[in-house]
Parts: structure tokens; C-alpha cells; sequence
């Protein structure tokens, strides 16, 4: 037998070799997938002794899997963490992190803005159970200090903030709440572990939907949350993963994502470099009234992104002069770009925040925390940029055409329509 391959090389030789050897497993390069639901025992005490934590071996998939285990030590690597846990989906994580974290009569703090669904769990689920969750704006630390309480039990938040790109700087945030007592969960599924490394910025947990970036081809759903405590991790594994979620990932899933995590850094390479072409050329666009994208010098946190982010990301948000009316011509008119939500994927996919990922939010909500209503998300793929830039220039020059037909005093009279894409 040989020794499981604990590579301490850099980023890519891990994410490819960290925790395997093909001489424990006939040779075989790619890691078995272990589909087995159960384990057999063999004897009874060894199964008792499994359930108490006193033997350390397999004993059913909603726990722990050997295939499961592989990603949960590669991802755990990648993100300098002590441990992870796998979860069925980015949802599966969050909810049995902060499960395992929060009783009732605790404060969660908040950024303002987060993903929809994230939001609504917070706000509409925890919130039921005795949690109290309130918002803050976390792109000045200040507030953060002001709002930090004694009940306060986790600092919760998205840097960049999935839509409008807001940063948050991790490591300001995360000594406040530590001072306080408090922990802190960050959602690093806009950049995963290759562009920010949030557990070395301070923070405590770093959660992921794994159906972006890291599965990388928008074949799966799940999710991951990677722990600077160990402690915490098995709390989330025999608490909010066994008995409060039951949020399991599938080997099958799990094999697919030790596949995208072979490419993750060529491919976020890609994905960073052409998101910085699109936004440049948006940016200059005369139908754009303002672009969100961190790699632009115009972008109010562009210091602080450097600071924190190894690159500037794969996504940019992005509202036309003409509003709401403006961003939904622009979207119909894209015929190379999709419509659809998601991220991370190669294809590159464009979708209405306030419409779809967003509209768990009443419109008020939205005003409230900073998502516009005419914003288009985009989630920038691997085509060819020039591809892309002919695509989006024809749908931005639609939309300019349109919105100038509706303003008051526009020359309408040789403007394209919108519904007829040329
Ligand atoms: C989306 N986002 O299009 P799953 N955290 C972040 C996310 O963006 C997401 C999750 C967690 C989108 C999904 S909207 C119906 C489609 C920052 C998902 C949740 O449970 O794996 O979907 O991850 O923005």
C-alpha cells in the first residue's frame, strides 16, 4: 500500500493530487466513487463503537463517505482550513452551518446585501426559530463595531456580494467580531478558494455553493463549508448535516467536483481575464450608466479587492442609462450570451437580480439594500472574448438605440427596435 498523497505543493498540485495515491487503489488515477449508502460492520461493537465516535470508520453516506472525505480534505487544503464538510447544495451548507452555530435568543449581523435565498433563510426561517437577524453595512468596519452587541453570536457575509459586487474587508470585519465574541461565515462562492482566502483573513468558516465555480461545468448542485475550528466542523457534520438538514451530497457529485477542481485555477485565470475585457468595454459603452466590477479603477473598493483578492473575479453587475426598461432589451437581444441564472459555469450567463435571484426581496428591500432594479447580473464563461464582445456590443447598441427612442427629446426615427435584433 502506498501512502495517501498529502501534497504541501501549491495551489493546482493540491486541488489535482492532495489526499490520494493511486498505489492504494490498484493504480487507478482517478479516486474511486464510493456509491455505497452503508458500510458493512464486522462485528457489532465496531458498529456501536462507530456511533459513539469511539472508531473512526464509515458507517452511512449521511455522515461520511470515503469519496466524500477525498473533496472534503482537498477543499480543506485549498482553503488552509482544519476541515470541511460537503453538503447536496451551496444552500445545504449555509443552512447546517448556522443551524450548528445559533440558538434561539442569538443575533446573527449581516451585510445588506446577499444572495436571495440567503437572505429569505435568514429573515424568513431563522428568524422564526428565536434568531434575531439584522442588517448592517458592512463595507465600512465602523458600522460593524457600532452594531456588534452581546447576543451577537455570527458576522455573516459575501465579498464581492452577489449582485451588486460589494466588498467587505475580511480581516477588518473578523477582528471586530472576534473581539466581540462573535464568529464569522463568509460566503466565498464568488471567489472560491483560489482568488480569497478568507479562514486566513480571520474569518472562521468560509461557505460555498459548489454549483459555481468549483463544479465549474453547471452540472451539479452542492455545497461546502470549511472550518478554521475543529470543532465546529464536527458540530456541522453530526448536527447540522446528520440531524437538522440532511443535506448530503452524492458521490457521483462529489467525483464530479474533484474533476472541475483540476481546472479551478486555469479556468478562474480565464474567467478573470475575460470579465476584465467585458467590463472595460461596457464601462465605455455610451448605454451604460455605471458597471460594478472590481478590476475597474472607477470601482469604489478597487483598493481593498486588491488587497484581498489574489484576481478580480469572473462576475460584473451592470445598469443602463435607460433603467430597468434598458437592462431587460439589452438581455433579450443577447443571442450568444444566455439567459439564465447560476454562475460559474464556461458558458456565459446573464439574468435580472431584481426578477429572479433577488426577488425572494420586496422592492422596498431591494431599495433598502443597495439592488437596483435595472441591474444585470452577468457571470462572465470561457468563449472567446471577442465572441462575447460582438454579442454584448449588439445588445448594448439595442439598448442604447431604444432608450434614446424613449427619452423625451430623442431622434427616434431611424432607431432599431429592441425586439428586432439585427
Ligand atoms: C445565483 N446562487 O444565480 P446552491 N451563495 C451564493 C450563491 O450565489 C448561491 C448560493 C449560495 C444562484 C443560484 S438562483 C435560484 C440560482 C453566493 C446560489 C446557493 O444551493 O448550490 O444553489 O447555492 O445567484
Amino acid at each position: 500500500m502506498g501512502k495517501a498523497n498529502t501534497h504541501t505543493g501549491g495551489f493546482s498540485t493540491r486541488a489535482i493530487h492532495f489526499g490520494y495515491n493511486p498505489a492504494d487503489h490498484q493504480g487507478a488515477l482517478v479516486p474511486p466513487i464510493y456509491t455505497s449508502a452503508t458500510f458493512a460492520f464486522p462485528d457489532v461493537g465496531y458498529g456501536g463503537r462507530c456511533f459513539t465516535g469511539e472508531e473512526n470508520g464509515y458507517f452511512y453516506t449521511r455522515i461520511a463517505n470515503p469519496t466524500l472525505a477525498l473533496l472534503e480534505g482537498r477543499l480543506a487544503s485549498l482553503e488552509q482550513g482544519v476541515g470541511a464538510v460537503v453538503f447536496g447544495s451551496g444552500m445545504g451548507a449555509i443552512t447546517a452551518t448556522l443551524w450548528s452555530m445559533l440558538e434561539p435568543g442569538d443575533e446573527v449581523l449581516a451585510d445588506m446585501t446577499l444572495y436571495g435565498c440567503t437572505f429569505s433563510f435568514l429573515n424568513h426561517g431563522l428568524a422564526r426559530f428565536g434568531v434575531s437577524v439584522r442588517h448592517v453595512d458592512m463595507t465600512n468596519p465602523a458600522n460593524v463595531a457600532a452594531a456588534l452587541g452581546d447576543k451577537t453570536r455570527v458576522v455573516y457575509l459575501e465579498s464581492p456580494a452577489n449582485p451588486n459586487m460589494r466588498l467587505v474587508n475580511i480581516a477588518a470585519v473578523s477582528a471586530l467580531a472576534h473581539a466581540s465574541g462573535a464568529k464569522v461565515v463568509v460566503d466565498n462562492t464568488y471567489c472560491t478558494p483560489y482568488l480569497q482566502q478568507p479562514l486566513l483573513l480571520g474569518a472562521d468558516v468560509s461557505v460555498h455553493s459548489m454549483t459555481k465555480y468549483l463544479g465549474g461545468h453547471g452540472d451539479l448542485t452542492a455545497g461546502a463549508a470549511v472550518f478554521a475550528d475543529a470543532e465546529l466542523a464536527q458540530r456541522v457534520r453530526l448536527y447540522g448535516l446528520k440531524d437538522m438538514t440532511g443535506a448530503v451530497m452524492s458521490a457521483q457529485d462529489a467525483h464530479l467536483v474533484m474533476r472541475g477542481l483540476k481546472t479551478l485555477a486555469l479556468r478562474m485565470d480565464r474567467h478573470c481575464q475575460s470579465a476584465q475585457t467585458l467590463a472595460d468595454f461596457i464601462a465605455a459603452h455610451p448605454a451604460t450608466a455605471v458597471v460594478h466590477y472590481p478590476g475597474l479603477p472607477s470601482f469604489p473598493q478597487h483598493a481593498l479587492a486588491k488587497q484581498q483578492m489574489r484576481q478580480m473575479g469572473g462576475m460584473i453587475a451592470f445598469e443602463l442609462q435607460g433603467g430597468l426598461e434598458a437592462g431587460m432589451c439589452f438581455m433579450d437581444a443577447l443571442q450568444l450570451v444566455t439567459r439564465a441564472v447560476s454562475l460559474g459555469d464556461a458558458e456565459t450567463l446573464a439574468q435580472h437580480p431584481a426578477s429572479m435571484t433577488h426577488s425572494v426581496y420586496t422592492p422596498e428591500e431591494r431599495a433598502a439594500h443597495g439592488i437596483s432594479e435595472g441591474l444585470v447580473r452577468m457571470s462572465v464563461g470561457l468563449e472567446d472574448v471577442t465572441d462575447l464582445l460582438d454579442d454584448i456590443g449588439q445588445a448594448l447598441d439595442l439598448a442604447h438605440a431604444k432608450a434614446l427612442r424613449s427619452a423625451p427629446k430623442a431622434q427616434t426615427a431611424a432607431a432599431p427596435s429592441c425586439s428586432e435584433p439585427a
